[in-house]
């Protein structure tokens, strides 16, 4: 029998930033040329990742990150990947990692851009060793006027000043998912091809769900709001919400935002007293803004709670903020929550779900 051969039709990401660039007269390029090497970043890192075990790359790299989280091998090589693409094409100004306590200068031989890349190299590390989906996240901020070496201070804008944010997701497939502030596109890798090809465009969160996500180990650390919303949806159909809901938990959070703009849905790493010196765990600057802008953009909302993440001032690079983003009126509910919790308004259906004992055990 004949094969037939189907042309490609659908623009590569090539063509998508072309045409965003057209968009505005005065542009030169240079933010293009910016998404173009993180592009290539990415497909260096899911060429790695994509090796598994036989890369050698697996394990523990015997160190810990500014966090003081234990380091994996490809943590290291990710970030070294990260820097060595982004910094020489004369696009960036200066780069922040996750893995690295200051920002990152552009080596001396190198012409300076007006760019500030922000990004977690590998999120979700801990998953690589089982084969469980992981990735990279980005946002791209302006440097500020008159700054060619940027110092920490220069970084600290809130996430509604982002001009894109993204992530890779290196799964089954490799995606790259981006937004330049007009929707939420993802693109598939297309490994003959070697390029990314716009297969989700105007990706777009329904406004309600029915599935949650949250590491609930952590439930005697969380507020009562938050254990409020997660009681009911425990209820299910007997219970106030009147409905069954889903749970999930992969620790991946790229895997997890995935799932949500592609069907919807909710995660939280909310607020927690596990250890007072972290109001949460997941970082603003290279997690919940890049991501917080992907969800905004495709319809849904992110919040700590207590307000929008992408107005949260920063403060310092690695700074922890509660997370709470996806289906829209869901986001709104823990909200309205957080909001009767802080005002002293309590719940019509109090005890016992506030009482001492789980929420998983019965009495
Ligand atoms: P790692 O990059 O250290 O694996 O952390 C992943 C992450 O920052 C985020 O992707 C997950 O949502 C979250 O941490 C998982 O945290 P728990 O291990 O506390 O569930």
């Amino acid at each position: 029998m004949r094969q037939t051969f189907q042309v490609e039709t659908r623009p590569t990401i090539t063509e998508f930033l072309l045409r965003e660039q057209r968009r505005v007269p005065a542009a030169t390029g240079t933010f293009t040329a910016v998404v173009n090497n993180v592009r290539l970043a990415c497909k260096r890192i899911a060429h790695v990742i994509g090796q598994g075990a036989l890369s050698g790359a697996g394990g523990t790299a015997g160190s810990q990150n500014v966090q003081g989280e234990t380091q994996m091998q490809l943590d290291v090589l990710a970030d070294e990947i990260f820097v060595r693409t982004n910094e020489w094409s004369g696009t960036l100004a200066g780069l922040v990692s996750e893995e690295r306590e200051e920002p990152i200068q552009i080596p001396e031989e190198h012409p300076r851009g007006r760019y500030l890349l922000v990004f977690d190299p590998l999120d979700g590390s801990s998953n690589v060793d089982v084969n469980v989906s992981v990735g990279s996240i980005f946002s791209v901020l302006r440097c500020p006027d008159g700054v060619t070496e940027p110092r920490a201070r220069d970084f600290l804008q809130p996430g509604t000043r982002q001009v894109a944010a993204g992530y890779a997701i290196y799964g089954p497939t490799t995606m790259l998912v981006l937004t330049l502030g007009r929707g939420t596109h993802g693109f598939t890798l297309d490994r003959n091809m070697g390029e990314f090809i716009l297969t989700h465009p105007d990706m777009t969160i329904p406004a309600s769900t029915r599935e949650f996500a949250i590491n609930a180990s952590n439930e005697r650390f969380w507020e009562p709001p938050v254990r409020r919303y997660v009681a009911e949806c425990i209820q299910g159909k007997s219970g106030t919400r009147g409905a069954d809901f889903n749970m999930r938990w992969i620790a991946s959070m790229v895997a997890e935002v995935h799932r949500i703009l592609v069907r919807g849905g909710l995660f939280m790493y909310p607020r927690d007293t596990k250890d007072p010196a972290k109001p949460g765990r997941l970082r603003l600057m290279y997690e919940a803004n890049p991501m917080s802008m992907l969800v905004e953009q495709a319809g849904g909302a992110a919040s700590t709670g207590r307000g929008r993440i992408l107005e949260v001032e920063p403060t310092s690079l690695h700074q922890r903020v509660p997370v709470i983003l996806g289906s829209r009126e869901e986001v709104a509910r823990i909200e309205s929550y957080h909001h009767d919790h802080d005002a002293g308004i309590s719940p019509p259906s109090a005890p016992p779900l506030f009482g001492e004992r789980s929420l998983f055990t019965k009495a």
